[in-house]
């Protein structure tokens, strides 16, 4: 290959959001509320008690945000679908209203050529199941079975892509080890629990998907948030250290998923916490998955921290390292690392980039109609570079989804971090495209090419 930065012909240029972070409306036409509007309704969890009640006003304005997607020239647009809209009560009866918005979005989509990437799981579980035990409960297996077969019956002839879940690793570590996020549990005991049922769920879902008419019309993986670990130095503990965050966070899920095990180094770390595992649940959960969607945001330097446990490890700030408002480190080459490392382990398996993106002190307002974030535009320059660099490489990379389409609500955050390519004026919901969405509309309009510039 020549050094143009063109893309793969039929390479998916997307943008991505998730429900709870967008729609607003949270109850409306029937739905359930979910664990995030009751974690956001109580005091003292979220940046100044923010909540999704009303995020971007989505679940109402769709129409005009998939005709922004199509002034971006979005080829593809990564949603997730909230399961309490679907299933109020988590399990049970199906409201119909709840789908029909789905069913209307994903129309929409298509009559602007746009191919629908549906996420059956970001976050946000009917509270009603939490109630029964939520991700700790064995039966959830069969509710979220239930859950995705409905969804593969109803949008199964339209959607292309399904994950079935989002950043499984987020749910447990920050739902049930230390508590920052819905549904706040902080308990070592509990986290190992939620990450098998979700595993477990996945594996289920993907069988059904199999069983279902939707696998003649699309295909099905999951998505998880990698996070390249480097050792601080050479010393035994750090270098041991390195590989237990290195398997926390990454090899936690690759490994069940792809190999049907977990890493050793998870005992290590949880200690009599972590139980024996059924054969039956890993063969369930390593079921052959069409695609593997990669969140990257960040690479960590990890140091021996005898005190923080469970890991026994911190992260190591980087003096000179330019960073985001998320205090997340810009490490580009870290992204096209990690792409052929997943290969290299893992095998062939086609790749999505289904997040890459950073928040920064964008201004609050347009002004004159433009939104400058040209930091931003830096990032996707020099990410996009690299996920070429990895197809150069030989990785089957077959999308890109920039995180995110719009400013948003950022969980605990609220909406203090803004990570759009669409600004949002949260007081009248105007949309004002940054120059960030300028550029990478250029990209996908010269698939690639531009990026030699
Ligand atoms: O906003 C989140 C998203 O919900 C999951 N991935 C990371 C994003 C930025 O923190």
């Amino acid at each position: 290959m020549s050094d143009s930065y063109r893309f793969p012909a039929g390479f998916l240029w997307g943008a991505a959001t998730s429900a709870y972070q967008i729609e607003g409306s949270p109850t409306a036409d029937g739905a359930g509320r979910s664990i995030w509007h009751r974690f956001s309704h109580t005091p003292g969890k979220t940046w100044l008690d923010q909540t999704g009640d009303v995020a971007c006003d989505h679940y109402r304005r769709y129409v005009q945000d998939v005709a922004l997607m199509k002034e971006l020239g979005l080829n593809a647009y990564r949603f997730s679908i909230a399961w309490g809209r679907v299933y109020p009560a988590g399990t049970g009866r199906v409201n119909r209203k709840g789908l029909d918005f789905y069913s209307r979005l994903v129309d929409e989509l298509l009559r602007h050529d746009i191919l629908p990437n549906a996420t059956l799981y970001h976050w946000d579980l009917p509270e009603a199941l939490d109630d029964r035990g939520g991700w700790l409960n064995p039966d959830i297996v069969g509710w979220f079975g239930d859950y995705a077969g409905t969804l593969f019956d109803t949008l199964g002839d339209r959607v292309k892509l399904w994950s079935t879940l989002n950043e499984p690793w987020v749910v447990t570590d920050g739902g049930y080890l230390h508590g920052g996020l819905a549904p706040g549990h902080a308990n070592l005991f509990e986290a190992p629990i939620a990450t098998h049922n979700l595993l477990r769920s996945h594996g289920s879902a993907v069988e059904r998907f199999r069983a279902s008419e939707a696998a003649k019309h699309g295909k099905i993986g999951i998505v998880v948030n990698l996070e390249p670990k480097q050792a601080a130095s050479d010393s035994p503990e750090d270098v041991a250290a390195t590989k237990r965050s290195d398997a926390y966070m990454n090899r936690q899920y690759l490994d069940p998923v792809f190999l049907g095990r977990y890493p050793a180094e998870m005992r290590e770390i949880f200690g009599e916490a972590w139980p024996d595992w059924p054969a039956a649940d890993m063969r369930l959960i390593r079921q052959p998955i069409d695609f593997l969607g990669i969140n990257y945001y960040t690479r960590k330097v990890e140091r021996f921290a005898r005190d923080v446990l469970p890991l026994r490890t911190k992260p190591v700030p980087q003096p000179d390292a330019w960073t985001t408002q998320t205090a997340w480190e810009v490490n580009p080459a870290a992204l096209t690392a990690l792409l052929l490392r997943v290969k290299e382990s893992y095998g062939d398996v086609p790749l999505y980039i289904c997040e890459n993106g950073a928040a920064f002190d964008d201004p609050p307002k347009a002004i004159g109609g433009k939104v400058e974030d040209p930091q931003r535009v830096e990032y996707f320059r020099r990410h996009l570079r690299a996920a070429h660099e990895a197809i150069r490489g030989g990785v089957d990379l077959r999308g890109y989804f920039a995180w995110s389409l719009l400013d948003n609500y950022e969980w605990s955050g609220g909406y203090s971090k803004r990570f759009g390519i669409v600004h949002v004026d949260y007081e009248t919901q105007r949309r004002t495209i940054k120059s960030s969405g300028r550029y990478y509309a250029s990209v996908i309009a010269s698939n690639g090419e531009i990026l030699s510039d």
